[in-house]
């Protein structure tokens, strides 16, 4: 293809950007058939995930929270997107070079596809397909921009608009030549002002790039709407809904009365689906369809078991009151909540495969490849580790794990929780390693005994008098005895705490006697757990097995 450097700027980027467009909108569908992890542009933010060191990660947490996910897909499309125009830039030179450029981004796609956890070679597939799709957009979308140039003004006949000129040969089947709206208005002047004699070939044809870059956009939204359409996820939300949650076998234990202080602004004792924090490496939640799904128990097992969904809802379900909470939680911070649970009791379906002598981690898989490593004595020791498949008497929702996530009190979400599970090996610490574990996270992660005060508010302006100042506190599978607060370093006074069902949730706490002077003021709180242990003032980072320190609120009274 011969040079040409006439198509201004913006037609350039346009160019990239409607090719790149193409070629994202065909590997959608493609992809929504094939495998939604075979979508590249989310492949590629998958392995950014899982290549990111510790530090960036934790810094993402802390700067995005949970619309960390939301802030890499973006990241992403802006780097796509600025690829693109490059790849305009460089094909308006000589297509070759926006070709190449373009096979570079798949290459990039095809590796990140094919390194994805459980990848096969049918994963490339899509990526192939939107290349392809996009070189072909960008040779013809360069095609209609640049044509021939018009006859030089000598050899214009008038009238004009001449016949076809006899120069357009190779690859240059525009009759529109010189047609665009600029010619038109000069009347019989020739071709656009750019042109100078003898320089170039070709000139720059803006209806014919508008034009073809409106059906490149079409390819692209089309292709965006049937990848909706055919990713299943509307037949997983309705396969959701349809589940009919039995009645539990093994009921909760009650919740005592004066559980829920219902103090406005405090937390309530059981914290709502809609508000439940989310945390996962997924950056498209995975949407299963309950009737593919199966669970298997392999590893060191005497007989390994599989069981489908069908086979969970007809066992007999135990439900709990579980209070989960992120590793990744700061002193203070948000990712914690507490949920009434139903599922099968994990350590019956173990005992029923035998787990053998010497086996003492369960590493579970979820379908998108994520894995945890969850100490097997800790599941075994009789406290309710369930497979659940609700969560506050409603059917899991797909953000939580649907249709089935572990959930053991006791233990941070790393190294208990997994969502959409699959798989259970039961293995040995020594001989096998959970996702976190590598990326500088302890193997294991017993909850540190933690409070936190939900009141008053830090940086909030109070009038002086009796000031309400309440929160949470929690030491899973342990239990809370005591609660302690103390206002400028003072002394520590005993804040009443709510009753709790079991020591597996958190609880409720209240101080509604402090006397509030004009000024600035600090609150701090403390914990003790029912085995005495005292929460320690000594700070520590999220890394690599749980914050410590006190939640410190300051307030200005006035
Ligand atoms: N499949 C999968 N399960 C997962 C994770 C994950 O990244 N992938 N993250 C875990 C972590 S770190 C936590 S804290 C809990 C959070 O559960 P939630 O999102 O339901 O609150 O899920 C756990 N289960
Ligand atoms: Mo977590």
């Amino acid at each position: 293809m011969e040079s040409n450097g006439r198509a201004p700027a913006w037609a350039a980027a346009l160019i990239g950007l409607v090719a790149g467009a193409v070629a994202v909108g065909v590997s959608l569908p493609v992809a929504a058939l094939v495998k939604p992890s075979a979508f590249p542009v989310v492949a590629v933010g998958d392995a950014a995930v899982d290549l990111a060191p510790a530090w960036l990660k934790e810094w993402a947490i802390r700067a995005f929270g949970e619309s960390d996910k939301t802030v890499l897909l973006a990241g992403v499309l802006v780097v796509l997107a600025a690829g693109a125009a490059v790849t305009g830039a460089l094909a308006v030179r000589r297509l070759r070079y926006g070709l190449a450029c373009l096979a570079a981004f798949g290459a990039v796609g095809l590796l990140a596809v094919l390194t994805r956890p459980g990848a096969g070679p049918g994963d490339a597939v899509p990526t192939l397909l939107g290349a392809a799709a996009g070189m072909s957009a960008l040779s013809r979308l360069l095609r209609r921009a640049l044509v021939p140039a018009p006859p030089r003004p000598d050899s214009l006949a008038p009238p004009r608009p001449a016949a076809r000129p006899a120069v357009h040969g190779a690859g240059g089947p525009r009759p529109e030549t010189g047609a665009g709206p600029d010619t038109v208005e000069r009347h019989g002047t020739p071709g656009p002002a750019v042109m100078r004699a003898g320089e170039d070939l070709r000139s720059f044809d803006r209806r014919g790039l508008l034009t073809a870059a409106l059906g490149g956009v079409a390819v692209a939204g089309i292709g965006g709407a049937a990848g909706r359409l055919l990713s299943g996820g509307a037949e997983v939300d309705a396969a959701r809904v349809g589940v009919a949650l039995p009645r539990p076998a093994v009921p909760a234990r009650r919740v005592p009365a004066g559980s829920d202080l219902k103090i406005s602004g405090l937390s309530p004792f059981f914290t709502p689906n809609r508000d439940f924090y989310r945390v996962d490496t997924a950056l498209l939640v995975p949407k299963v369809d309950p009737r593919d799904w199966t669970l298997t128990i392999t590893g060191m097992v005497d007989r390994p078991v599989e069981l489908t969904f069908a086979d969970l809802m007809g066992r007999p379900l135990a439900e709990a009151d579980v209070t989960l909470c992120c590793v990744s939680n700061e002193v203070g911070g948000p990712y914690i909540g507490n949920a009434r649970w139903l599922g099968v009791r994990l350590a019956d379906v173990l005992r029923e495969a035998g787990v053998q002598a010497g086996a003492d981690m369960l590493l579970s898989t979820s379908t998108d490849g994520w894995t945890c490593g969850t100490p097997a004595d800790v599941v075994l020791d009789g406290r309710q580790a369930l497979l659940a498949v609700a969560m506050n008497g409603e059917t899991l929702p797909v953000d939580h794990g649907f249709p089935a996530r572990l959930v053991v009190p006791g233990l941070y979400g790393y190294v208990s929780a997994t969502k959409w599970v699959t798989e259970i090996k039961v293995t040995r610490f020594d001989r096998d390693e959970a996702y976190w574990t590598p990326r500088g996270w302890s193997a294991k992660g017993p909850i540190k005994t933690q409070s936190r005060i939900d009141l008053p508010k830090p940086g909030a302006s109070l009038p002086p008098g009796r000031t309400v100042v309440a929160g949470v506190a929690w030491a899973q599978h342990t239990g809370v005895d005591a609660v302690e607060v103390r206002v400028d370093g003072g002394p520590w006074r005993r804040a009443r705490l709510a009753e709790a069902p079991t020591a597996d949730t958190w609880r409720q706490w209240v101080l509604d006697d402090w006397d509030a002077t004009a000024g600035e003021h600090t609150i701090e709180v403390r914990a003790t757990d029912a085995a005495g242990r005292t929460q320690t003032a000594e700070r520590a980072p999220v890394a690599p097995d749980g914050a410590t320190g006190l939640h410190a609120v300051t307030v200005t009274v006035a």
